[in-house]
């Protein structure tokens, strides 16, 4: 076995404009902030991780900025000559001494797994057991806020044979203008692609109880996360055959376990992040396998190197049975990458070199790196 201790650990902010405003119930985003974090071994290895948010704080709990700091002032120096090899023992030794701050420890772990699989010379899907698939369905997220330029880009997507599965984000306006839009959107395709919702949280039981026949008429196949609280989709569940995924109320295994045992989803969203890294996202999948729960590989609208984490995991799961989501880079202005990701033929490929197999172009994330705390792009 090879030996090797961790040395130094840095982070930073980067901040990136999207191509368009990106509209969710929660918020409308016009850029994305990646915290990245390199992990310096003694023998010369340095793996790279992030973790992005959606909309600063407007998400969940954790923004780029709090994720620095539980970097910086609590996880990192926790690592500090402690063995890099060992990632599943040094991610245990930190949820002693930090407790939550899931997307902090994923983008840690996400790091500590690209050193560790650059020390072997395997990707990171060797090191979770290996791969199931080499390339990944990937859906596309239709949400500029407008129904004709939400048709174009699905055309387009199809035109380019990057995307025929698009979600749609609906519950900021009221539920009649969302079911048209979906209904419009849903005639303009046909059954060139498939249409699915995510309502992020902003509908009560009752709502949620009106709209979702109507979407079903309008050819949705999935509703994600229609209401907030994990017991109203349990017993929306019960009311509504169409299938219904879990996101938001899945927050690591043992949410994934009460969902389960009350039946609470058709579908889970696994992100990697919001279960606190790549080891706890692989146990949330186990639960799902084990109830008969369905998977859809999610995605935090992630930059390229948890993206491509997310893929390693997802490549590995026995089941994927809705696909993925993982488009985050296609979201961004900036290619970050020396050697850009393989969209294509509606799928994304898997790299194959050691760890995650990507490299940083180093010069272009500089231009972009922030200067202070405050972001420059909302
Ligand atoms: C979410 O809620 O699933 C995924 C795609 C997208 O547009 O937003 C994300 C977050
Ligand atoms: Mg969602």
């Amino acid at each position: 076995m090879t030996s090797a201790t961790i040395e130094r650990i840095e982070t930073c902010l980067v901040d990136l404009p999207t191509i368009r405003p990106h509209k969710l119930s929660v918020a409308t985003m016009h850029g994305q902030t990646l915290m990245l974090v390199k992990v310096f071994c003694s023998d010369g290895i340095i793996g790279i991780g992030e973790g992005t948010t959606i909309a600063g704080m407007a998400y969940g709990p954790e923004s780029p900025e709090s994720m620095k700091l539980a970097t910086d002032a609590y996880l990192a120096p926790a690592c500090i000559g402690r063995d890099a090899t060992r990632v599943q023992a040094l991610m245990a030794h930190l949820a002693k001494l930090v407790r939550f701050n899931h997307f902090s420890k994923s983008a840690l772990e996400t790091a500590l797994l690209d050193a560790h699989g650059k020390r072997l010379g395997v990707p990171v899907s060797e090191l979770l057991g290996g791969r199931h698939r080499e390339r990944l369905p990937v859906a596309w997220t239709l949400a500029s806020g407008d129904t004709d330029k939400d048709i174009a880009e699905a055309e387009m997507m199809l035109e380019r044979r990057r995307h025929k599965i698009f979600k749609l984000k609906i519950g900021a306006k009221d539920i009649k203008a969302d079911i048209k839009h979906v209904a419009d959107i849903k005639r303009g395709l046909g059954d060139r692609g498939s249409v699915r919702v995510d309502v992020n949280m902003a509908w009560s039981e009752t709502q949620a109880a009106r709209a979702i026949p109507a979407l079903v008429d309008a050819g949705c196949e999935l509703v994600e996360q229609p209401v907030a609280s994990a017991a109203a989709l349990a017993r929306l569940m019960r009311r509504f055959p169409v299938a219904l995924m879990a996101d938001e109320v899945l927050q690591g295994p043992e949410s994934a376990f009460q969902i389960a045992k009350q039946e609470g989803a058709d579908v889970f969203a696994i992100k990697i992040e919001q279960s606190g890294g790549l080891i706890a996202a692989q146990r949330v999948a186990a639960i799902a396998d084990a109830a008969g729960i369905e998977l859809y590989g999610g995605t935090m609208l992630e930059g390229a190197v948890s993206t491509i984490a997310s893929a390693h995991l997802f490549a590995s799961l026995p089941s994927l049975q809705w696909g993925t989501e993982l488009f985050g880079p296609l979201l961004i202005t900036e290619e970050i990458l020396t050697q850009p990701l393989d969209y294509s033929d509606f799928g994304l490929t898997v790299p194959n070199g050691p760890g995650l197999g990507i490299e940083l172009d180093e010069a272009r994330l500089k231009r972009f790196t922030r200067d202070g705390l405050v972001a420059v792009i909302k």
